[in-house]
Parts: C-alpha cells; structure tokens; sequence
C-alpha cells in the first residue's frame, strides 16, 4: 500500500480534487465505476504527482496506507449508499470513508452512525468552490469525529484555498455539521445572488443604465465594503456581449433560474428548526417563481406602479442607495445564515466556532467576501455574539443605510419592481427591532378558535378568555 489518499468517483469535482491532493505531493489512489474515467485521469494528468489506478474496488483499498482515508465524490443520495456498501466490507477498523459530496446532513447523520457501530470514521465533508476550487483550492467544511480530523485535517489544510496564510479548511462538528454548514453557505449563496440580481434590475429599470455601465458601477462597488467573487463574477456577466446577436449577454439569456437543491433543503430545514431565513427563502422563491412560466403568462400584462424616469443626476444618487440597500440585505442574510447554524448547533450538539466558519469561507467558495473578515472579527470578540447587527461596527452601517435601504425598496415598490430579497431582509430587521409585534394579536386569535392560551404582559402564568360566553371571563389555563 502506497497511497495516503484514494478517491473514487472522478468526475468533475473528484478527479480535480484528486489531482490537487497529488500537486500537494500525497500519492493519490483514484477509482471510478467506469474504469476508462480513471486511465483518461492517469493519462491526462499522470505527471502532476503520484497516482495509483485501481481498476476494481479490492485493488483500491489493497492501494490505501492504514488508517485508510477513502474519498468519495459521486452523486448524493442512492450513489453515496451504493458506493458505502461497496467500500464498508472491505475496510477495518479505525479507516475513514470521506464523502466530499453535497450529501443532505441527515443523510450523513445516518450514515455515520451505523459506519460507527461497525467501527468505520464516516467524514461528511462539504467543498465550495466548484471545478476550479477543486483544483486550486476549494473551502472545505469537515464534519466527523474529532479523531479522523487529527488524521485527515493537515491534509484539507493542505489543499484548501489560502488567505493571508490561513487555511480555507477547518473541523466544524461531529457527524453532519460540515455538510449542514456547507448547506447554509449555498443557502447564503442564494440569497447573495438573489440580492445581486434585484440590485441590477433595479439600476437597469429605475436608474436606466445599461448592462455595460452597471458592470462597471459594480467594479467599482467591489473595491469596497461589497466587493466579493459574486459582485466580481456580476460584472463580468454584465459586461459580456452576446456574438451572435451583438447586444448584451444578458439579454439573450432565457429568464428562468435553475437550482440543485441545496437552497430547498436550506429552507426546509430552516422551518424544521424555526429559523426565519426570510432572504435565503425568498431567494429560492424567486428561482421557482421566475421557471413558471404559465402563471407568469397569467399574470402578464395586469397593472404594477410607474415612476417617470430619473435624471442623470438622480440616478447617481439612487446608485448610492442600491449600494447601501445592497450591503445592508447582505449583512441580514448572512445573519439569519448564521442563527441558523447557531440553532442546529444547539440542536445537534456540535460545537461550531462562528468565527472559523467566516475564515474558511474567505477563500475558496463562491460566497468569498471581504467582509467576512469583519464577521470573523465579531465572532471572535464575542464568541456568543446573538446577531451581528448587534456587533458596533454592522450596527452603525445599518444605521447609516436606513434612509437608502427603506427609499430602495420603496422605490421598487412605487415601480412594480420585485425586490422579494431586499423586501425580506428589511421586514426581517424591522420585525426583530420592534418594541411590540402583532403577534399579540394573534395570540389573541389562536384563543379565540383553538383555546390555545396566551401569555399577558403583567402577570405571570396562562390564561384562556371564554369568548362564547357574553362576559368573556378570562380563567387561567
Ligand atoms: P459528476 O456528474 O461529474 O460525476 C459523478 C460521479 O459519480 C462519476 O464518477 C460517476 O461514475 C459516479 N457515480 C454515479 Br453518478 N453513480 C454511481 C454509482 N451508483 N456508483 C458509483 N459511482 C457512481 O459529478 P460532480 O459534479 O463531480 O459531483 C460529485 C459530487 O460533488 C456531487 O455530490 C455534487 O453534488 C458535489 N459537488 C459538486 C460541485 C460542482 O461544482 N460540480 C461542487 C461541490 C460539490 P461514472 O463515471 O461511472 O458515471
């Protein structure tokens, strides 16, 4: 046995990631159910480093160094059990099956749980950053028992992104938490996108620049407090030309979003927890909303708001609002990202360190921003930080975008402009700084019709109001 590492499933993502490993200098031992894939990698890439070719699964594992660290990168779901059965037997004890895969955190909860039971390390793993983090250095979330990171962590350490020197890779918890953390970075990931977007449309239809002057408005906001892959990626979309027809990329693009899932399970798990990720979940709405296309054929043509146009002068001025509505929304989604984590973390038993999470999604993924530093920087100061709008320094910028942020979505709601992210982001903050909500009404409802019982504001204790009764007595409950 040679290799340090083995992985199977080389398609997009594990064939670059096995020849990352091999480019660090690990003899990498590579498999696929499909035996040409594997000799297309040796061939291909053979002298990048060391690689073994294993042609069937006993060759493989026979080719692993013990504690044997096995990577699995195929398709979630069916694929993921499949290859476990295939591998599991011919493993022993103390080995660690990694599946690098976006496997759903229950799933790899389930999983290792029984690999445990048979003396197996089951490493649920989740890697941002697509084929080319891969490659040159993914983010990389590692979930799984302390004793398989003490094993395998120098070596993520190793292959993941670098900023200022730090590792784009860290432990995140037991079991499923690397792979729920790596869900709530998609989830966040939609939103940003989502927030991008309506930020665009915004300045096309309401300021009336062109995709080419607003490629460049957000060059110049990724300078700043914005700037990110996802801003920097924007601009380039925007400034593309299409060649065939000439005009602008954008415009010839069909406007229908696709997704994968990973926002949908985001948000479903938001609600088994209780979590309100409003912005991440209108984001995913509006990918779903955007492919109807027979209920936008419905809707098509009913009446919205005008506005007349902007002036030169006052488009300028309605750029800068964008910008503070822009930062302000993604400083809330990332909040209700990260109270999400804080949640399952709660549910789950992991202990995650907040701040850890920030450093490794500064490089790498495709949420990098700068401004995960200052989120880092928050998380460290106070480990226990409930919202980072509570932290001085988000709290003064959301301070200071109050005006922009609100005539943003005003504006857009004056136009007929769906905003549904920035609309969310700034209900979820005005709901969470009220002094009183409606709610107090609803509970008044819920007694009404199902006795459900409130609670009053000046005594303690429940209490039930007999609402058939002519005199309404209240009782407690
Ligand atoms: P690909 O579609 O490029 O490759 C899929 C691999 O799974 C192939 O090696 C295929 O083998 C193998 N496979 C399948 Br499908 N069913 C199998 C089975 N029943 N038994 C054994 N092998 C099987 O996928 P990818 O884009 O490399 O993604 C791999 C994983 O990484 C997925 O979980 C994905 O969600 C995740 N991921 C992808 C990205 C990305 O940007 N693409 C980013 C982050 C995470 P074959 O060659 O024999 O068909």
């Amino acid at each position: 046995a040679s290799a340090s590492i083995g992985v199977t499933g080389l398609g997009v993502m594990g064939r670059n990631l096995a020849r990352n490993f091999a480019r660090h200098g690990y003899t990498v031992a590579v498999h696929n159910r499909t035996a040409g894939r594997t000799r297309a990698l040796v061939e291909e890439f053979g002298d990048e480093g060391a690689f073994v070719a294993a042609e069937s699964a006993d060759d493989f594992v026979a080719a692993l160094q013990r504690p044997r660290r096995l990577v699995i990168m195929v398709q979630a779901g069916g694929a993921t059990d499949a290859v476990i059965e295939e591998f599991a037997p011919l493993l022993e004890p103390g080995d660690m099956i990694i599946d690098g895969g976006n496997a759903h955190f229950a799933d790899t909860r389930r999983r290792e749980a029984a690999l445990r039971e048979r003396g197996l390390h089951f490493v649920g793993t989740g890697i941002s950053g697509g084929e080319e983090g891969a490659l040159h250095g993914p983010s990389i979330m590692v979930g799984g028992s302390v004793e398989s990171y003490a094993a395998l962590g120098p070596m993520f350490e190793n292959i993941s992104a670098k900023v200022d020197g730090e590792p784009c890779a860290t432990h995140i918890g037991g079991d499923g938490a690397g792979h729920f953390v790596k869900m709530v970075h998609n989830g966040i990931e939609y939103a940003d996108m989502q927030l991008i977007a309506e930020a665009y449309d915004l300045l096309r239809q309401v300021a009336g620049y062109a995709p080419a002057e607003i490629a460049d408005i957000f060059r110049t906001w990724n300078e700043g407090r914005l700037g990110s892959y996802l801003i920097e990626i924007t601009a380039e979309v925007l400034a593309h030309t299409d060649p065939a027809t000439g005009g602008p990329f954008v415009d010839i693009v069909a406007d229908a979003a696709g997704q994968k899932g990973t926002g949908r399970w985001t948000v479903q798990t938001a609600l088994d927890l209780g979590s309100p990720v409003t912005a991440i979940a209108q984001a995913t709405f509006a990918r779903a909303a955007s492919g109807q296309a027979d209920l936008r054929a419905a809707y098509a043509g009913l009446p919205g708001g005008t506005t007349p146009p902007l002036s030169r002068s006052e488009a300028t001025r309605f750029t800068a609002q964008v910008e503070h509505a822009l930062y302000a929304s993604k400083v809330i989604a990332y909040d209700q990202g990260w109270k999400m984590i804080r949640s399952a973390a709660a549910e789950y038993d992991w202990k995650i360190d907040l701040a850890a999470v920030a450093r490794i999604w500064r490089g790498g993924c495709i949420i990098r921003a700068s401004f995960l530093d200052r989120i880092r920087a928050a998380c460290t100061a106070d480990p226990d930080l409930v919202s980072l709008v509570s932290e001085k320094e988000f709290a003064a910028e959301i301070g200071d975008a109050q005006v922009p942020w609100r005539e943003t979505v005003a504006s857009a709601a004056r136009r007929g402009i769906p905003v549904p992210a920035f609309s969310a982001a700034l209900a979820h903050y005005d709901t969470l700084r009220a002094d009183r909500l409606p709610a107090a009404l609803l509970q008044g409802q819920r007694d009404y019709f199902g006795a459900h019982t409130y609670r009053r504001t000046d005594r303690p204790g429940a209490f039930h109001t007999h609402w058939s009764r002519p005199d309404r007595p209240e009782t407690t409950a």
